[in-house]
């Protein structure tokens, strides 16, 4: 047999990361259930008409998907690599709900008060979506049926499940972990995993 040797690849493990057997689903608290009839996702807080939008399940639903393929790294070390994703990007609907020009944070809101913030370039990243499929089926009920924030380049306390918010915020505000201890920004590369590691600039005053 040849050898023959590979160039050195990116790393795609963050550091202090590890790869388990199988595919762990966590959350705090109790699985919601979906109501497909009063089911609604709204759009606000600084939006640039000043109106809230609202799109109901056919509304949201119908949106232009797009396709990802993106890692998963939880704060507490498990990684989840390679995994698709199908859904509405921020793209898409920033284009369709914009934010006020002055718009520098974004708070996403999951059901029963869950919360997590992000910067608005996080936000709009282009890999950052609404997903609605994972592995080509619906998203099951414990991982936010009908619809869960992806954000994959940050720690995945970060990726809301079961969204029915969108806030736009011209200050920052720590959403649910960010309040608890957890960084602000929750970058994996950086091992932004607590809020004592946040340098001056990383979080609200
Ligand atoms: N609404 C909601 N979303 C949530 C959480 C939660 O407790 N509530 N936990 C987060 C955390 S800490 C992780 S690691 C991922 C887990 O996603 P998974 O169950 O699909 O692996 O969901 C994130 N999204
Ligand atoms: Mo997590």
């Amino acid at each position: 047999m040849v050898e023959q040797s590979e160039p050195p690849e990116e790393p795609r493990l963050p550091p202090g990361q590890y790869v388990p057997r199988g595919r762990p689903v966590i959350h705090y608290g109790r699985v919601p259930t979906f109501r497909p009839a009063t089911w609604q996702l709204h759009v606000m807080g600084a939006t640039a008409s000043g109106e809230q939008h609202r799109f109901t399940w056919p509304q949201f639903s119908e949106l232009p998907r797009t396709t990802i393929v993106a890692d998963f790294h939880c704060v507490t070390k498990f990684s989840i690599m390679g995994n698709e994703w199908s859904g509405v990007s921020t793209e898409t609907l920033m284009k369709i709900a914009p934010p006020a020009p002055d718009v520098k944070h974004v708070m996403i809101w999951g059901e029963y008060g869950y919360s997590a913030n992000i910067r608005i370039g996080d936000f709009a990243r282009s890999q950052t979506m609404f997903a609605l499929e994972f592995d080509e089926k619906p998203i099951s009920a414990e991982r936010g049926f009908p619809v869960r924030m992806i954000v994959p380049h940050l720690y995945a306390w970060k990726s809301v499940k079961w969204v029915r918010a969108v806030e736009y915020l011209l200050e920052d505000k720590r959403g649910f972990w960010e309040e608890r201890g957890y960084h602000n920004i929750a970058d994996p590369w950086r091992e932004q995993r607590y809020s004592y590691q946040e340098e001056a600039g990383e979080g609200p005053p």
